[in-house]
């Protein structure tokens, strides 16, 4: 074979020549299956195709050029530029033909179906807690489906819904199964893939004093070894209150030696909005003592309002020693939007809080402390050993103090009433002498 291209070669370069003497006509023949039709391509966001002809083994003066781009257009320019209108699966197909040197190559593209990661619903390269705003915000829409619901950690072929959201990013990588609905189903992506990067991740840009505040609430200035603290996180203050919001997302820095691994909880609860018509993605990382929250409204409705948005638990360590505060740090991604995506300013607040008796109880007399039936209907016991009661404070899931009981009478051994109270999970504070002691206790009904 290669003696014989060789030969080809050789005979059709001088073709012109040999053809007066008749000869080349015959040679020519065997010539044609050397002529090689080829193409590559590339592709613009506009649905721009522009073909690049790599074609070879014929003759530039006399070769003809055909194009077939699949629509229904053609063209016989040699390198041509196509724009699709409609997205699709085209063929592609590029005849070749010169004085009876003839081929074709077809090559099938996809039109507007750049891929997509699952969990990625605003594509900025992450999947983190700030996917769930784009979910909230397209909640209930419903586009072109993907070839299979697959949410594995790998591009996936999606086509344009031609909607998108303010950036122009399109509503297809909010679908993140790729069944054609951006429902709560497309959260599981988020989870499963969380942190889960495909490039580089965006920053944000650092917050005006003046506007919103998101701040930490505590119920106390100081925190001791093995409380357990109930917080609540505000937006919006009496000075300056949060207008206008559809989804917010933070993230919370903390010293992971202070915090004991997997108690960091939060529960976005408040006039943010709450179990109905919302969806969250909170996400705690101790090793790296880093809890990321996310949160959206999915009834297409924006609030107005301050106070507080979320509660969180957090238990301290046993022992602090050489620690004289906690901090809750919010991170560089603070982020809120208004129902047309547009950002809502956000002022993210630090919190330090004191710690005192950096050692938990060395003499075991606060664990001492009893409280029963845990959970009650009416009443609590609460056995004092060794300490003295001084007074009780009831506390709700939102850190606010509802009930203060001072103790008269027995301070060692006390019967409170709370058949008064709501069912759900409360927080007793007991003062002693000797410092506070903090109870969970639950009413049923
Ligand atoms: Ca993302
Ligand atoms: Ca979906």
């Amino acid at each position: 074979m290669e003696f014989d291209n060789k030969l080809f070669k050789l005979l059709c370069d001088c073709r012109n020549y040999l053809m007066l003497g008749g000869l080349c006509l015959v040679i020519m023949g065997d010539a044609n299956a050397q002529c090689v039709a080829n193409f590559t391509y590339t592709m613009d966001s506009t649905n721009t195709v522009a073909f690049t002809n790599t074609s070879t083994n014929f003759d530039t003066a006399s070769v003809v050029f055909a194009w077939n781009f699949g629509d229904g257009n053609s063209s016989t320019a040699e390198n041509p530029t196509h724009t699709y209108i409609v997205n699709g699966t085209y063929t592609i197909c590029l005849a070749v033909n010169d004085s009876g040197c003839a081929d074709s190559l077809c090559q099938t593209i996809v039109i507007g179906g750049d891929s997509i990661w699952p969990g990625d619903a605003n594509n900025d390269g992450i999947v983190n807690y700030l996917d769930i705003f784009p979910i909230g915000i397209a909640f209930g829409s419903q586009g072109v489906p993907r070839d299979s619901i697959d949410i594995s950690w790998s591009p996936k072929l999606a086509f344009d819904w031609n909607t998108s959201f303010a950036d122009s990013t399109d509503y297809k990588y909010a679908d993140c199964n790729g069944d054609g609905m951006i429902n709560a189903d497309d959260t599981t992506a988020i989870f499963q893939n969380y942190h889960l990067t495909h490039s580089k991740s965006t920053g944000r840009a650092p917050c005006d004093p003046g506007n919103p505040p998101l701040f930490f609430n505590f119920p106390s200035d100081s925190v001791s070894a093995g409380d357990t603290v109930m917080g609540t996180v505000h937006y919006g203050d009496a000075t300056d209150s949060a207008k206008n919001v559809y989804a917010l997302g933070f993230t919370i820095d903390y010293d992971p030696s202070l915090i004991k691994a997997g108690s960091f909880a939060m529960d976005f609860t408040g006039w943010l909005g709450g179990a109905q018509n919302s969806l969250d993605v909170i996400q705690d990382f101790p090793g790296t003592g880093t809890l990321e929250a996310g949160f959206t409204r999915t009834d297409h409705n924006a609030v107005s309002g301050r106070g507080a948005i979320a509660s969180f638990i957090i238990v301290m360590e046993d022992d602090l020693s050489g620690s004289a505060y906690l901090g809750l740090n919010f991170g560089n991604e603070v982020k809120a939007i208004g129902p047309n995506e547009q950002e809502m300013e956000v002022c993210a607040v630090d919190k330090e809080v004191s710690i005192v008796n950096a050692v938990k109880d060395p003499d075991h007399r606060l664990a001492s402390v009893k409280i029963y039936p845990n959970p009650t209907a009416g009443t609590l016991n609460i056995m004092m050993g060794a300490l003295v009661a001084e007074n009780l404070e009831v506390a709700n899931v939102l850190g606010q103090t509802i009930r203060v009981e001072p103790v008269t009478g027995n301070q060692q051994q006390i019967r409170l009433a709370v058949s008064g109270l709501e069912a759900g999970m409360y927080l007793l504070k007991i003062r002693s002498e000797s410092g506070a002691i903090v109870r969970k206790f639950n009413i049923l009904r």
